[in-house]
């Protein structure tokens, strides 16, 4: 709903150390996400009460009804505060180490067990060529895919649902990691909040 505003952390910025740096979280939390919502406000600012009311993941589920004038703005920008959003909710310092229940199973169906899918999920976040997110995403139907969005797309223009999501922009990792993108994607499975995977299933 218009105008967004900047979700708080559900932890503080340095609560990732040493997995996540404490600078990189400020600065991503704090001025790259601030600047998608900014910038998503901007862009419906004369958009019409029928687009203000949408909350960001409604926007792009519908991106299609999206005014033309204003489209690539609320995909850049309302994908950016989606994405980010969603991301946060899925680290914890607290991180229980290995998928459960469901989730486990649905891993092993799907992939062959968590070694098997945390190798195809990494494949697709090394594969992303330049600045996106690699995704496991669940369509209508309940079935699982790993997948990947360039730049800050989200799944919901895709008919699909988010269920872990890994932001592989370089101003996610290059203060801490530098170049060595593999680096963070295996800090990435030692703060994964497994029960709120779980949940998105
Ligand atoms: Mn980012």
């Amino acid at each position: 709903m218009f105008p967004h505003t900047l979700p708080q952390l559900p932890y503080a910025h340095n609560a990732l150390e040493p997995y996540f740096d404490t600078k990189t979280m400020e600065i991503h939390h704090g001025k790259h996400h601030r600047a998608y919502v900014d910038n998503l406000n901007k862009a419906l600012e004369s958009a019409g009460p029928r687009i203000q009311k949408l909350t960001v993941d409604e926007l792009l589920v519908s991106i299609k009804d999206v005014p033309e004038n204003i489209r690539q703005g609320v995909i850049n920008h309302g994908g950016g505060h989606a994405n980010h959003s969603f991301f946060w909710t899925l680290l914890t310092p607290d991180a229980p180490g290995e998928p459960t229940g469901d989730l486990a199973d649905r891993l092993k169906n799907t992939f062959g067990g968590l070694d098997k899918f945390k190798e195809e999920f990494a494949k697709a976040a090394m594969g992303r060529f330049g600045s996106g997110w690699a995704w496991l995403a669940k369509d209508r139907a309940g079935e699982l895919s790993i997948i990947s969005t360039a730049n800050q797309d989200s799944p919901l223009m895709q008919g699909l649902a988010p269920v872990l999501g890994l932001d592989v922009w370089e101003h996610a990792y290059y203060l801490n990691y530098q170049s060595r993108r593999a680096d963070y994607i295996a800090a990435f499975w030692k703060i994964i909040n497994w029960p709120k995977v779980a949940k998105n299933l």
